[in-house]
């Protein structure tokens, strides 16, 4: 029995391959070091994903997005968890994840199309293999672990990453999605970005428990702690969990510790629960500067490469920008598809009821 726990328990400290100025740490590493040439991909996607972070941002002050949760901070996390996959897995993301998703290749505009307003996800769940951002937290863990179960089930290797903070592993879904996933072997990845705050909920009024990795231990479920703002050690950390989640061990939960550098969103002040000091020790993890050190020391980084990154990143959020000013088409009546595959009479009913207001209206003009 002792055994058995001990396999699934997280190391004592978080896993750490860089210090926080980017050297490497010495002694054994207890998972494989990432290849320099997915580091170089990782550091490239951080700063685009950083800069259109910004961009977002800018654009709820221009009144062009309803809303924007920041991942300012959160990079290694972000870009992290979608280089662990392969184009074909499954990922579940939260209303933080825009970074993620633009890091995966879905075009910006369609990722904001929610935070916009829209009521649709803006971008195809299906054809990414990405679900909407999910905002009641946690209720994408029971979908995340369905799916992976029903890709083993269909023996496809695939494997399904879930994403949720701190805050949402208090809620029920979390429980029974790691019971399932773990009485049925599905092949997920949970991971949690514990930046330390549920909005001004800090972790200790949250938890009770060791760290929030020990929460999978009495489910079976190995866990891990990893150092969220080290990207070397996010990345090897994941890539360990996604193989051991394709081999057909089951799932795996990985703690990462973060920190969300702005507000909760932009209609949140940080300043009213959290100080500036708390902050800056934050600001000095920051996950872009420590692989920038330690891929130049290492001569897998130049100059060249730096600014060619944040070219890159600025042309990207320039014609951000100049898509958003565009002002979207309205379209009333497309709120009604895509909620069920057979549209209810009660959706039906609705959508009859609006379309002739719409034409009393149009009448009028
Ligand atoms: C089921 C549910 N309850 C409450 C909320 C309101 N709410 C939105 S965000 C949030 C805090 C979430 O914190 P955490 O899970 O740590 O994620 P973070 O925002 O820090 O990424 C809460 C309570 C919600 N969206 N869904």
């Amino acid at each position: 029995m002792t055994g058995r726990v001990e396999a699934l328990l997280p190391s004592a400290e978080p896993v750490r391959f860089l210090t926080d100025g980017g050297a490497a740490v010495r002694g054994k590493r207890p998972y494989p070091v990432p290849d320099p040439e997915l580091l170089r991909r990782a550091h490239r996607a951080m700063v685009v994903g950083r800069r259109f972070d910004a961009q977002a941002t800018a654009l709820t002050k221009q009144g062009r997005l309803a809303v924007y949760p920041s991942s300012h901070g959160q990079e290694a996390c972000q870009v992290g968890s979608v280089l662990a996959l392969e184009d074909g897995d499954w990922y579940f993301p939260t209303y933080r994840e825009s970074m993620a998703l633009v890091t995966r290749g879905i075009d910006p505009v369609e990722v904001l199309s929610l935070l916009r307003g829209d009521a649709h996800c803006g971008y195809d769940p299906v054809r990414h293999h990405t679900a909407p951002q999910c905002t009641p937290l946690a209720t994408q863990t029971v979908h995340a672990a369905g799916v992976a179960y029903a890709e083993r089930r269909k023996g496809t290797g695939r494997v399904a990453l879930a994403c949720v903070g701190d805050g949402a592993t208090s809620e029920g879904d979390f429980h029974e999605a790691l019971n399932f996933a773990a009485v049925f072997k599905a092949p997920v990845v949970f991971l949690v970005q514990n930046n330390q705050y549920a909005i001004s909920v800090p972790l200790e009024r949250q938890t009770a428990a060791p760290s929030l990795a020990h929460k999978g231990i009495g489910y079976g479920v190995r866990s891990e702690r990893v150092d969220g703002n080290d990207p070397v050690a996010v990345l090897a950390v994941l890539a360990a969990a996604v193989e051991h989640a394709r081999a057909g061990h089951g799932p795996f939960l990985v703690e990462a510790l973060t920190y969300r550098l702005e507000s909760h969103t932009n209609a949140d002040d940080a300043s009213r629960y959290r100080t500036d000091a708390e902050a800056d020790e934050w600001r000095g993890r920051d996950p872009i500067a420590r692989l920038e050190r330690y891929l130049r020391r290492r001569g897998h980084l130049t100059d060249a490469d730096v600014a060619a990154a944040s070219a890159e990143a600025e042309e990207f959020a320039a014609r951000l920008r100049d898509r958003m000013n565009a002002d979207p088409e309205l379209v009333p009546l497309g709120m009604f598809e895509h909620v069920y595959g057979t549209p209810t009479p009660q959706l039906d009913e609705q959508r009859a009821q609006l379309r002739a207001e719409i034409e009393a209206e149009e009448a009028l003009s």
